[in-house]
């Protein structure tokens, strides 16, 4: 028995070995013979998810422990990443898992290669929730995190003809041996009908919803080790499915279409995942997405609180919800829902408990990515949660009242319901009014978002909001993906700072040493051949891991102004084409991003920088010192190859446009240096490392906005800088589309008459600064330097710290005692 235990459990290599065998023949059902990869990658899973549980099962019994505040993370997306390195890691067993396999003629990486990532969020804010979590069963915070999932994740990107071509990501084609599936754990929701008045047996008047249609939400729980920490918190995601009762229904009176019809509905609600960027109006699939996710979730509370406690008088204390974005945000009304219809409380001692439990994340600043939905959908989705709405409203905009008398405007900008024209429900206004905090995800963001889109709630309740701004986890983005950079710090400074980044300012007496920094120019050398070899593999194109590789990955989009990086490399590619001898200092530029495949425009970039980089990279004037790569299907496991080998990056957006970024802190860990400008965290991160360690450019904030107010015309800028009015008459004179004048028109118009990202008057700064970046580069020595700094200041963008503030300032959560 003995045995049994330690091959289930242990970490050796031959515990390893045998769990590995057993999981071929008895999970999958397969002889050595016939094994093929993935087999062995099941294998493999399965025997690292064993070792998980241990720590899993006993997290999970805390969930009982009514002593014990759970932080419950409710978010529309996760974008995990793959699983199998990451909890490798964490778990310690990266170097015994290799050998095992070594010893089974088998390889690991190919078998990390085997995995098709869980791409279930578009970016930022998905990746974050991920990253969060990993911090959550680092820190020992019990945690569960709740969301949808999502039969198809992000689409894959795929470019043809210079095109971005999107394809359903089918991740689950192959089987998924992180989830457990909890058929018994299930939960009905309602949607669309209307609702009756009843008077209870104590004659109390009630409210009852009949619907039109119930689905049924089926837990799937996916483990999420800490780092070593002995916690393994959980991630809970829905699966629609349909509810049988109502089938039978349905076929019993003989209506067979009917019951076919419900049960197509009720799945189609977790069918995929809705990308950003794209107008939501009209989407009732995706409100039915957030409503259902959230209501299982709640329900999911409920009765994990009831296992606790008998009343749920006491449920705040048991839960900290936090609403990543206004995703989530129907969760006031839905709780109110669940304790005014369902456990009969009065509605004060209901929105008592309600404002406890929530509170509110804003991710964007975006007036066109602000949720909210037309009255007439809302209703006939959610006609209970519409009345209820109607009464957090009406008592929220008396109180306002009473306070500021006389201020009718007022009220109607606070209002939950849009009145001007069309009336919408906002939902960022759901949340504010629903929430005990509300936070941005960077001080200048959260300034911005006190100045701008939440200002009249901020002038009402100051004490409601606060910052804390991003981080990423430095075991995904540092130990997993940068294993020379790990290996190299921890020989110098020991490996505490992977659970304690401030530890890496102990790299900083090591800035000068010469043998140190050799050592850490061939590791990121080496991070760029590996990358070189990838990208010819993938696109075709050389690249010289000595030229400086310039990097730009993130989501497409106008505001993130990929396209005044395409006018930057044309600035140098004319600099070389008027004198063939000219100084530029070799660079590759890696693109990487997808777009909405409804917006336009940022497909239209995509098209630019391949056309672009046709022209460029095959002109013998240029004679391989600029090299142009769009770098397709930019995702987590892609993210991991980038990071570690980019020299610098670009963090460009105009200010006051992107909330924090997060891309910007795994760069800086990963030892580049950043143009940027005063955007988001890109605001801190300059603080951190030092501004002579940061190529600053560009508008601040307050000069966007003055310049807009102004009156902005970019026909000056244009008139004015030669080699910018020289970029942009060639990409509309066809330069980059073998004669076509029209293909790149809407953009170019774009810039000429509107420019609503300010690219032509931030052009000349970029260009300057990215002159200060060719000459620093050159003197290698001095790079260095400012890479090994930027490292050892990267400690504050550690998701551990901004776990600990959301533990300390909003949820009042502590960790699990050591066992
Ligand atoms: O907070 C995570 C991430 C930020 O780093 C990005 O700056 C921001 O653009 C992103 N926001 C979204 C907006 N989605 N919505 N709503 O993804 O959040």
């Amino acid at each position: 028995d003995e045995g049994r235990e330690e091959f289930r459990r242990g970490s050796a290599v031959d515990a390893l070995t045998r769990a590995i065998l057993d999981h071929l023949y008895f999970t999958q059902a397969r002889p050595l013979t016939l094994a093929t990869r993935n087999d062995w990658y099941m294998a493999l899973a399965y025997a690292v998810r064993d070792r998980m549980l241990d720590d899993w099962l006993k997290s999970l019994s805390h969930l009982r422990n009514r002593e014990l505040k759970i932080v419950s993370y409710l978010s529309a997306e996760f974008l995990m990443g793959p699983h199998l390195g990451n909890n490798l890691v964490n778990l310690g067993i990266m170097e015994p898992a290799r050998e095992a396999l070594a010893a089974l003629g088998q390889d690991l990486d190919e078998l990390l290669r085997q995995e098709e990532e869980p791409g279930l969020g578009n970016g930022g804010l998905g990746r974050l929730a991920a990253c969060y979590l990993d911090s959550l069963a680092t820190l020992r915070v019990p945690a569960i995190g709740y969301g949808i999932r999502y039969e198809f994740g992000i689409f894959d990107q795929e470019i043809r003809d210079g095109w971005q071509a999107e394809k359903t990501d089918k991740w689950l084609r192959l089987g998924n041996p992180w989830e457990i599936c909890r058929p018994e754990i299930t939960y009905e929701v309602k949607v669309g009908g209307h609702t009756e008045r009843f008077t209870d047996e104590k004659g109390c008047v009630r409210v009852r919803w009949v619907p039109n249609k119930v689905v049924k939400g089926v837990a799937y729980d996916t483990p999420v080790a800490g780092y070593r920490s002995g916690v393994t918190d959980l991630l809970r995601l829905w699966k629609s499915e349909a509810v049988e009762s109502f089938d039978f229904q349905a076929f019993n009176v003989g209506d067979y279409y009917r019951a076919v019809e419900a049960k197509i509905f009720s799945e189609t609600i977790s069918k995929v995942l809705y990308p950003n960027d794209e107008p939501e109006i009209g989407k009732a699939l995706r409100l039915g997405q957030q409503y259902f996710f959230v209501s299982c979730s709640l329900q999911d509370m409920v009765r994990i609180h009831l296992l606790r406690e008998n009343s749920l008088d006491t449920f705040a204390a048991s839960f900290a919800v936090q609403l990543n974005d206004t995703h989530p945000s129907i969760a006031v009304a839905e709780l109110m829902r669940l304790l005014v219809d369902e456990h009969q409380f009065e509605w004060d001692a209901a929105w008592q408990i309600t404002r406890a439990t929530l509170a509110y994340t804003n991710h964007t600043l975006l007036p066109e990515a602000l949720e909210k939905w037309p009255l007439p959908l809302f209703a006939s989705i959610l006609p209970r949660h519409l009345e209820i709405i109607y009464e957090i409203n009406r008592r929220f905009l008396d109180e306002v009242r009473l306070v500021h008398q006389g201020d009718d405007q007022l009220a109607a900008r606070l209002s939950i319901i849009d009145e001007n024209g069309e009336r919408y429900v906002r939902m960022a206004h759901l949340a504010s009014v629903g929430s005990h905090a509300i936070n941005g995800v960077a001080a200048l963001h959260t300034e911005l978002l006190k100045q701008t889109v939440l200002k009249d709630f901020y002038e009402i309740h100051p004490e409601l909001f606060r910052n804390v701004t991003n981080g990423v986890t430095p075991r995904r983005w540092m130990v997993l993906s940068n294993p020379g950079l790990t290996r190299l710090i921890t020989e110098r400074i020991g490996d505490g700072w992977v659970t304690n980044p401030d530890e890496l300012r102990g790299l900083e007496p090591f800035v000068a040493d010469q043998t140190f920094q050799s050592a850490w120019q061939k590791v990121k050398r080496e991070n760029k051949s590996v990358l070189a070899g990838v990208i010819k593999a993938r696109t075709g194109i050389v690249v010289d891991p000595a030229s400086l590789f310039d990097v730009l990955v993130k989501r497409i989009h106008e505001y993130k102004r990929q396209h005044l990086k395409v006018l930057h490399i044309i600035t140098l590619y004319n600099r070389i084409k008027h004198d063939p001898q000219a100084d530029v200092t070799p660079r590759t530029f890696i693109f990487g991003g997808k777009a909405a495949p409804g917006y336009f425009m940022a497909k239209l970039i995509i098209k630019l920088v391949n056309s672009m980089g046709e022209v460029v990279n095959s002109d013998p004037d240029v004679a391989d010192r600029l090299k142009v790569v769009f770098f397709p299907d930019f995702n987590v496991t892609n993210g991991q190859m980038v990071y570690p080998a980019a020299d610098l990056s670009e963090q460009i957006s105009t200010a006051g446009k992107e909330a924090s970024g997060t891309g910007n802190m795994k760069f800086s860990l990963n030892g580049a240096l950043t143009i940027g400008t005063l955007d988001g965290a890109n605001v801190e991160i300059r603080e951190e490392v030092g501004a002579e360690n940061f190529f600053l450019f560009g508008l601040t904030a307050a000069e966007v906005s003055d310049l807009k107010s102004g009156g902005y015309d970019p026909r000056k800028w244009y008139g004015e800088k030669t080699e910018l009015r020289e970029a942009i008459d060639q990409i509309a004179g066809g330069l980059f589309s073998h004669g076509d004048r029209g293909l790149f028109q809407p953009l170019v118009e774009h810039l000429l008459n509107r420019d609503d990202y300010l690219l032509l008057a931030d052009y000349q700064a970029y260009i300057d600064c990215q002159d200060r970046v060719s000459a620093a580069f050159r003197d290698r020595k001095r790079w260095t330097e400012m890479s090994i700094l930027n490292v050892a200041r990267m400690g504050k963008f550690s998701s551990d710290r901004a776990i600990r503030e959301y533990c300390s300032d909003i949820w009042q959560a502590s960790p699990l005692p050591q066992d």
